[in-house]
């Protein structure tokens, strides 16, 4: 058997994505309320109002705010050890600004705390999952601001003294490394003026968000030290996407811009958050596209004495990198590159590759010599629900199948890998196209993007299926 003794299983969410009830009990708004659905397209869909936003499905999403007993009772049927979940700064912070949080939404959360320990759940939770408090936003245009590392820090102060003694690990940022990546910016650092008048369509990643990084890679390590000074059995950890890059040919100039690429994209934030140092690769980068970024006298010394303890990613696919413009993005995927001829797609064109999650878990531990856990993973697929009420999703087991024997293989390997949480464990709304059409769960959820549904959740039958993928520790899949 290759999975630890006490391998955490379980499943990840966040906050903006399933709670609802998104004004509810002192609740602001954030980036992700403001916004019609979908990182890739979100500077077509920011609205200037909540009001002309109130059909966004994650406004009500799949009720969790009040459905969390009924959830979480489920997530314990399939024996989770673990469940990944956010915390919405502006439950605690309703504009990010306030001096004291707010009693309403702490009280929440432990709640939701209190309900996962009763069956043992461990809870794992990522501090900021694509919901910057939009009043964050107006006033300080996002993490472009300074002021920002202050405002996360009263937030880190409420949530770590509040939930002392519940909770061990910690991610600060979901997806840090999105900023770096076309898609990023808005919804995971709130900037709303990049600089630039169509920062969407344009392949250049703005320069300003490479400084709001430096203000979270601030935050993120100072976040470090604060909690294990509050509480020295938490742990924090870092949390990338990993999107898995191929040279497209064995032309050297393919293989160079490989290297090139996932450096900037998969490794610069990583590097920061494990090694508590810019890479010196950076230093080109930086000076080829006229970046400059502000660096304060102690900010390299804050960097260093705020290491994360433990690494984790999010991994769905890998893509081909070629260095002839005529191939450059043929992929039709999120985050562009060439398809790859040896893999299947989603129906959303991610391209499925399972090996490559066990390659990805060697070359992250080759780095960094750290735990490791994949808090998310997944088939997005178009669930059907049968007269019956039964969603035959075997198409989703395959794919789960595949990759935890991938997994076990990485951990043959001599990987330190002590956890996994399937993305989207109950049906929720989708990040990157903001629809509920788009489902992971094990879980389905009667709710529909036209706002029809009376929300009732069904077992599909992968819950069984990974209820004995836990039962026997990854040994019956
Ligand atoms: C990650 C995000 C999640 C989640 C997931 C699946 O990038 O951290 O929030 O949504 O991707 O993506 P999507 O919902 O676009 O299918």
């Amino acid at each position: 058997m290759s999975f630890k003794k006490d391998f955490l299983w379980g499943g990840a969410t966040a906050a903006n994505q399933f709670e609802g009830a998104w004004n509810v009990d002192g609740k602001g708004p954030s980036c992700s309320d403001m916004c019609t659905g979908g990182s890739h397209t979100v500077s077509k869909r920011i609205t200037q109002t909540i009001e002309e936003n109130t059909f966004y499905p994650s406004h009500e999403a799949i009720d969790f705010y009040h459905r969390y007993k009924e959830d979480i009772a489920l997530f314990a049927e399939m024996g989770f050890k673990v469940f990944r979940f956010s915390i919405a700064w502006t439950r605690i912070f309703p504009t990010g600004m306030e001096k004291a949080p707010n009693e309403a939404g702490l009280k929440f959360y432990e709640d939701v705390i209190d309900e996962c320990l009763k069956y043992n759940i461990e809870p794992l939770i990522t501090i900021s999952h694509y919901e910057v408090p939009f009043g964050i936003t107006e006033k300080y245009n996002g993490w472009a601001s300074r002021e920002v590392i202050d405002l996360y820090m009263n937030y880190c102060v409420a949530i770590f003294n509040r939930y002392k003694g519940k909770v061990k690990y910690w991610l600060t940022f979901n997806e840090i490394n999105s900023a770096t990546m076309p898609m990023g910016g808005y919804l995971s650092q709130g900037i709303l003026n990049e600089g630039t008048t169509d920062f969407i369509n344009q392949v250049d990643i703005p320069k300003l968000r490479f400084q709001g990084l430096h203000h979270q890679f601030i935050a993120s390590a100072k976040a470090v030290k604060l909690a294990h000074e509050i509480d020295s059995n938490y742990k924090i950890g870092c949390m990338q996407l990993f999107a898995t890059m191929y040279p497209y040919t064995c032309n050297p100039d393919d293989i160079v811009k490989t290297q090139q690429d996932s450096r900037v994209m998969n490794y610069f934030c990583g590097d920061v958050q494990v090694r508590g140092e810019y890479p010196t690769y950076m230093n080109r980068y930086f000076k080829e596209n006229n970046i400059e970024i502000k660096i304060e006298d102690k900010d390299l010394e804050i960097l260093k004495e705020g290491c994360v303890d433990f690494y984790t990613f999010s991994y769905y696919m890998s893509i081909c990198v070629s260095s002839d413009p005529k191939e450059a993005s043929t992929s039709g995927n999120i985050l562009g590159g060439v398809k790859n001829p040896y893999l299947k797609a989603s129906d959303w064109g991610w391209q499925i590759d399972p090996k490559g999650l066990r390659y990805t878990l060697n070359e992250i531990y080759d780095r960094y010599q750290i735990p490791m856990m994949v808090v998310e993973n997944g088939l997005g697929a178009y669930d059907k629900k049968e007269s019956d009420g039964s969603i035959n999703d075997d198409y989703r087991i395959e794919y789960l199948k595949e990759h935890i024997e991938q997994m076990e293989e990485a951990v043959e390997d001599g990987v330190d890998l002590f956890g996994y949480t399937p993305w989207g464990c109950i049906d929720l709304v989708s990040a990157s196209t903001g629809e509920m059409a788009k489902r992971y769960g094990f879980i389905y959820v009667d709710k529909y993007d036209d706002g029809s549904g009376d929300l009732s959740r069904l077992k599909k039958k992968s819950f069984n299926w990974y209820k004995q993928v836990i039962e026997s520790n990854g040994e019956k899949l």
